[in-house]
C-alpha cells in the first residue's frame, strides 16, 4: 500500500502540467513566439487522437506498465571503482589546455566511446581529442583517439592505434557518435567537431577511410551531439547532429571588452548566434541526404544544442529524439512515422526546469528508472541549476521528480556535462553517473565559484524513486581529480558489472573498473539486426525476473557528446534466471524466449535462436 500512496503522491504533485503551462507560455513570449504556436497546436491536439496519439501500425505490443516495486530481492553492499586508466595503457595526452577563454576552447572536446572495433569481443576506447585556437589555426589536431584493446590480464589492457588504424583527419574534435551505417557489421565513427565533422568507414580489422565528402555529412560550423537511429524504418541508420554557436576562429573578440564573468575575462555563449541542427537520411549508397528541414527537426530558432538521444518514449515502436539546448529549452521531438517530427518538449515538460526556468542544458539519457514499463530521461546542467528527472507518465506528459528523487539538491553547484544509467551493482534498478568540473580553470581565481575540478557523482537507485549519491565511497573521487565532460557505460572486462571511462580535460581519460562484490547475478545482450539496422539500434529489450520487469532499448550516442557500450547490460538481483526475455527489433518483428539462465553474455541475431557466446563467473 506504500508503494500506491508514493505513486499517488507523485501524480498529486503541485499541478505540474498547469503551472508547466503558465511558465511555458512566459517563456515563450521571452523566448520567440514560435513556441507560443506550437504550445497552442499541442494544446489542439491533446483534445483528441491528433498528431500527438499515433496508432502503431508495427509498433511494439510490450507494455510492462505497472507499480515500480521496491528492491525486490538484490543485495546491496557496496559499490566500489578503481581508475586503472594509466596501468591500462590510455596515456595519450591531448594537445589542449585549462585556461579557456573563448566559448570555441570552454566548450570543445569532450566525447568518449565505447565499442568494438574488430568484433573480437573486448571493447575499444575512442576518446575525442581536443585542441587550441592556435593549433585548430595551424590545421589542427588529430580528431579522436582510437585505444584497442589487448590484453587478456585481470586489468584490460590497451594501445594507441589511431595512426595505424587510418584515423588521420585533424580538426577540433567535439562529440562521438558510432553505428554501422552501411550494414556491413562493423562499427563506423562519427566524430563532430568545430570546423567540419568526420564520418570514418569500419574497413575491418579497425582500420578505418574518411568518408566523409562522399557521404556528405561534413556539417560544418560548430557541431556537439550527434546521434543515430533508423526514424523512418527502412533498414538504414540515419544520423541526427546538433550545433552550438557561431564562432569564427579567425576573429575572436577581445574578451577584455566583454564584461566577461564576475569579472574574469572569458567569453560567454549567451550572446552568440546559434547554429540550425542536421538529420542525414542514409540513401543506403553511402552517401545521406539532409532532410532536416523536412523532417522539422533542423532548429529555425537556432538554439544552442548540446546532447543528443533517441529514444522510443511513447513505446509505438518509432524512434523519438531528445536535444539539449544550452541557454534555451530542450526539444523532444515526437516521431509522427511519416519522416517528420513534432517539437513538445516545453508541453511535454521535459524542455524546462521543475518551474519553469530556462536552463543551460548539457546531456541527456533515457532509462525505465522505476520499472513501470516507461522512458524518462534524465538531463544534466550548467551550474548553480539542479539536473532533471523527467519521469514519464505516460500520454507525452513528464514530470519533473529530481527533487523528490532526492537529486536536484546534490547536483545544484556543480557543471555537470556526461552522464548516463546504468546498473552499477546489478540489482536491476539504474543508477545516474554525472561527471562534473567547471569549464576554465580561470574560474578558480573566484573564491564562491565551483572549482574546474570537481567530484564525479554516482546516485545509486533505492528502488523507491529516490536515490542516494555514493561516488567518494564508491572510490571514484580518490585522487587524481579531473575536470570532467563526457562519459561511456560499458563492461570493459566482460564480468558482467559495467565499468566506466570519463573525458578529462587536458589529460588522458579516466577508465573505473567496477571491482563490486555482491551475489548479484545479471546478463548482457548484443543484438544483431537482419532485417532491421545490423547493429540493431533501437532495438528493445524486456527482462522479466520473477522479482523485477526491465527493459532498454540499444543507442548509438549520448551523454555528452559520448557513446555507450551498444551490448545492453541488465542487473537480475538474486534471480539466476529470467522467466522471459522479449525482443522488440525495429523492423517490427518480435521474439520471446523463456527461462534464460542469466550470468552469461547472449548474441541475439533477429529471427534466431539466442546464442551464449561467453559465461560469466557465478557471483
Ligand atoms: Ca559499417
Ligand atoms: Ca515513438
Ligand atoms: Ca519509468
Ligand atoms: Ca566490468
Amino acid at each position: 500500500m506504500q508503494k500506491a500512496s508514493k505513486h499517488r503522491d507523485l501524480l498529486e504533485s503541485p499541478e505540474p502540467v498547469k503551472r508547466l503551462s503558465a511558465t511555458a507560455l512566459l517563456t515563450s513570449l521571452i523566448l520567440c513566439i514560435c513556441v507560443l504556436s506550437s504550445f497552442r497546436a499541442f494544446s489542439m491536439a491533446g483534445n483528441d487522437d491528433g498528431p500527438l496519439m499515433p496508432k502503431a501500425q508495427n509498433g511494439p505490443e510490450i507494455q510492462v506498465h505497472g507499480e515500480g516495486k521496491g528492491f525486490g530481492n538484490a543485495v546491496h553492499s557496496g559499490m566500489y571503482f578503481r581508475d586503472v586508466a594509466s596501468q591500462a595503457g590510455l596515456t595519450t595526452v591531448p594537445h589542449s589546455r585549462t585556461d579557456r577563454r573563448y566559448v570555441l576552447d570552454t566548450m570543445a572536446g569532450g566525447g568518449i566511446a565505447l565499442f568494438d572495433c574488430d568484433n573480437d569481443g573486448k571493447l575499444d576506447i575512442a576518446v575525442v581529442n581536443d585542441s587550441t585556437i592556435e593549433r585548430y589555426l595551424a590545421g589542427g589536431d588529430l580528431m579522436i583517439t582510437l585505444y584497442h584493446q589487448d590484453g587478456n590480464s585481470p586489468t584490460p589492457h590497451f594501445t594507441d592505434i589511431t595512426e595505424s588504424a587510418g584515423l588521420t583527419t585533424k580538426g577540433w574534435g567535439m562529440g562521438i557518435a558510432v553505428g554501422d551505417f552501411d550494414n556491413d557489421g562493423l562499427l563506423d565513427i562519427y566524430v563532430t567537431g568545430y570546423g567540419h565533422d568526420v564520418l570514418y568507414h569500419n574497413l575491418g580489422n579497425c582500420k578505418f577511410e574518411d568518408v566523409t565528402k562522399k557521404a556528405g555529412v561534413a556539417a560544418g560550423g560548430f557541431s556537439t551531439g550527434a546521434a543515430w537511429a533508423d526514424y523512418n524504418r527502412d533498414g538504414l541508420l540515419d544520423l541526427f547532429v546538433a550545433r552550438y554557436v557561431h564562432t569564427d576562429a579567425r576573429h575572436l573578440p577581445d574578451p577584455g571588452k566583454s564584461k566577461g564573468y564576475k569579472g574574469v575575462l572569458v567569453e560567454l555563449p549567451d550572446s552568440l548566434a546559434g547554429e540550425t541542427d542536421f538529420l542525414f537520411r542514409n540513401r543506403g549508397d553511402g552517401t545521406f541526404e539532409d532532410v532536416s528541414e523536412r523532417a522539422g527537426v533542423n532548429d529555425p530558432h537556432k538554439l544552442h544544442g548540446m546532447g543528443v538521444v533517441w529514444g522510443d518514449y511513447d513505446d509505438d515502436g518509432w524512434p523519438d529524439l531528445f536535444v539539449t539546448n544550452d541557454g534555451g529549452w530542450n526539444f523532444l521531438y515526437h516521431n509522427k512515422q511519416d519522416g517528420t517530427f513534432e517539437e513538445i518538449g516545453i508541453p511535454s515538460g521535459t524542455g524546462l526546469g521543475p518551474a519553469g526556468q530556462n536552463y543551460g542544458n548539457m546531456a541527456a539519457d533515457f532509462a525505465d528508472f522505476d520499472h513501470d514499463g516507461r522512458f524518462d530521461l534524465f538531463v544534466t546542467r550548467f551550474g548553480n541549476q539542479p539536473a532533471s528527472l523527467y519521469w514519464n507518465r505516460g500520454n507525452h506528459q513528464f514530470t519533473d521528480i529530481a527533487d523528490k528523487a532526492k537529486i536536484a539538491a546534490p547536483t545544484v553547484a556543480p557543471v555537470k556535462w556526461g552522464t548516463g544509467f546504468g546498473n552499477f551493482d546489478n540489482d536491476g534498478w539504474p543508477d545516474i553517473l554525472i561527471a562534473n568540473g567547471n569549464f576554465s580553470s580561470l574560474m578558480d581565481t573566484l573564491r564562491d565559484e565551483v572549482r574546474f575540478v570537481e567530484p564525479i557523482q554516482l546516485f545509486r537507485n533505492l528502488g523507491n524513486r529516490t536515490f542516494e549519491e555514493i561516488a567518494d565511497s564508491a572510490g571514484i573521487n580518490a585522487p587524481p581529480l579531473y575536470s570532467r565532460r563526457g562519459t561511456a557505460i560499458g563492461d570493459i572486462n566482460n564480468d558482467g558489472q559495467l565499468d566506466f571511462v570519463v573525458f578529462n580535460v587536458n589529460a588522458p581519460p579516466s577508465l573505473f573498473i567496477n571491482d563490486t562484490r555482491n551475489l548479484n547475478h545479471r546478463v548482457l545482450f548484443r543484438l544483431i539486426g537482419t532485417k532491421s539496422n545490423r547493429a540493431a539500434i533501437g532495438a528493445r529489450v524486456v527482462v522479466v525476473t520473477p522479482a523485477m520487469r526491465q527493459m532498454d532499448e540499444v543507442r548509438a550516442g549520448g551523454s555528452y557528446n559520448s557513446t555507450n557500450d551498444v551490448r545492453l547490460h541488465f542487473g537480475l538481483g538474486l534471480d539466476a534466471v529470467m522467466s522471459k526475455v522479449q525482443v522488440q527489433w525495429p523492423s517490427g518483428a518480435k521474439q520471446e524466449f523463456v527461462d534464460v539462465p542469466g550470468d552469461a553474455i547472449y548474441e541475439i541475431t533477429e529471427g534466431q535462436p539466442m546464442r551464449r557466446t561467453a559465461a560469466l563467473s557465478p557471483p
